[in-house]
């Protein structure tokens, strides 16, 4: 089919890549959230967008559990505790916890609670057919992370503030969520309005000269 591709004047793609860049630049991760609800009309449309994303033969190898029962956030924060717990206080080398130490993380985790929508992000190695058998996936964390970036990129445009967390191991996901063994939690998307307070630390992020280099002719 015939790609309906929409161009426009250098000035105008100057000028819309700035203002995406200040849109995008303004987004902090938040670790304080309130209580207050979100449609879920506007979790559902960002969903959306999180699934253009390309992928590998274009298999699509995620699934995002859309979690706001408390009942199931509470079990999803004592899972995560647990693993925190061990992770702070036995598994995370000194190095480690010195990288942290700047972001004042521990292993409370009561945003788990408190934050209306959790979103469990789920990579699909594997893709069963309608017979169940098994058909490999290309390129899973990679197309899973893009789409993850999309949808941390749709909630901020939206005005929702997010938190990627990672408490690790996840696997306590696929009992709490009843999802298949060969479904591998990546991370869970915290969403929600940040606390009428919530602080963010002091953080820069690294100049173009230090991220790109650039190979031309000239
Ligand atoms: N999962 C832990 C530790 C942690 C690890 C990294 I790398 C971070 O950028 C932030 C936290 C936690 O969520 O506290």
């Amino acid at each position: 089919m015939k790609f309906e591709f929409r161009e426009y004047e250098p000035a105008e793609m100057q000028s819309r890549a700035e203002d995406f860049y200040r849109l995008i630049n303004a987004r902090r991760s938040v670790r304080d959230f309130s209580e207050r609800a979100v449609p879920a009309e506007i979790i559902d449309q960002c969903l959306l967008t999180a699934s253009t994303a390309p992928s590998g033969a274009n298999r699509q190898p995620w699934c995002f559990a859309v979690v706001s029962d408390p009942a199931i956030k509470s079990e999803i924060r004592q899972g995560a505790e647990e693993e925190e717990r061990e992770f702070y206080q036995h598994r995370a080398p000194q190095d480690w916890l010195d990288a942290l130490a700047p972001l004042g993380t521990d292993e409370h985790k009561p945003f788990l609670e408190m934050a209306p929508y959790l979103i469990v992000i789920f990579g699909q190695k594997f893709e069963l057919d309608a017979d169940g058998n098994k058909h490999k996936n290309y390129y899973v964390a990679e197309s899973v992370g893009i789409a993850t970036g999309l949808l941390i990129a749709a909630l901020h445009n939206a005005g929702l503030a997010t938190l990627t967390h990672t408490p690790s191991p996840m696997k306590f996901l696929n009992r709490i969520l009843d999802r298949p063994d060969t479904d591998k939690p990546e991370m869970i998307l915290v969403v929600g309005y940040p606390g009428r307070d919530a602080e963010v630390p002091d953080i820069s992020r690294k100049p173009l000269a230090d991220i790109a280099s650039f190979h031309s002719a000239d």
